[in-house]
């Protein structure tokens, strides 16, 4: 399995090919907002909707739980699985409301941690904090700040939280959000929302060089 954290790398990547490889576009296979207040059987049977004014509609709260999206893969490409061959290359992009007192990188109130697992296998595994600053990914985009639920505690957002890899031949593919935290749901608890589930066929690298000699070739003769 091949994953990346981010899209960056990959969108450097296929700019680097031209413009034949740029116009692909990304095929969508899911995406939920939570708005109609209701989970798709996609969803384990244990999730649950909360809302609130500064979050919207989502699927949580949870604390010391997991909640996990099942879905059915697109059949990889021809020949996939053999080296140097085409294969499809899957971008999870979702919001991430870390909720009340996550202590993050403290081993005493945490260590609280926030994963995501492809059929059991960890593709994101980050700390995070809203009582300081000692946590494993980058700052909020908004928070720490005293957003709903416990008014005790800070709460933060965090927007399109990314992370792209490549499943193979997996089929179904069973996305577990889940956390680590200990001290209840009172104290420390998340939730997801705006979940979209990309893919897109990343050529061979036989045929990225003939596609990219073919644009070169063919504005040549525009020329
Ligand atoms: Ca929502
Ligand atoms: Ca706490
Ligand atoms: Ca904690």
């Amino acid at each position: 399995m091949k994953i990346r954290h981010t899209a960056t790398a990959l969108t450097a990547g296929l700019l680097a090919t031209g413009p034949l490889a740029t116009a692909r576009a990304d095929t969508l296979l899911y995406q939920e907002d939570f708005e109609t207040a209701r989970l798709s059987s996609n969803w384990s049977t244990n999730s649950r909707i909360s809302s609130d004014s500064a979050f919207s509609y989502f699927n949580g709260r949870y604390s010391g739980q997991y909640s996990t999206l099942t879905l059915t893969a697109p059949p990889p490409p021809e020949g996939s699985g053999e080296p140097g061959s085409s294969f499809n290359e899957f971008t999870l992009s979702f919001d991430l409301y870390i909720i009340d007192s996550w202590d993050g990188d403290d081993p005493n109130a945490g260590i609280d941690r926030f994963l995501v697992e492809l059929n059991g296998a960890s593709i994101f595994d980050q700390t995070f904090a809203n009582q300081h600053e000692y946590q494993s990914y980058r700052r909020p985009d908004v928070g720490p700040t005293y957003l709903g639920f416990n008014s005790a505690f800070k709460d933060s957002i965090y927007r399109n939280v990314s992370v792209t890899f490549a499943p193979g031949s997996l089929n179904p593919l069973a996305l577990t959000f889940r956390d680590t935290c200990r001290q209840g749901m009172s104290d420390e608890s998340w939730g997801l929302d705006n979940i979209r589930l990309t893919y897109r066929t990343v050529p061979a690298p036989g045929s990225l060089a003939l596609a990219s000699l073919a644009g070169l070739l063919a504005r040549r003769r525009r020329a």
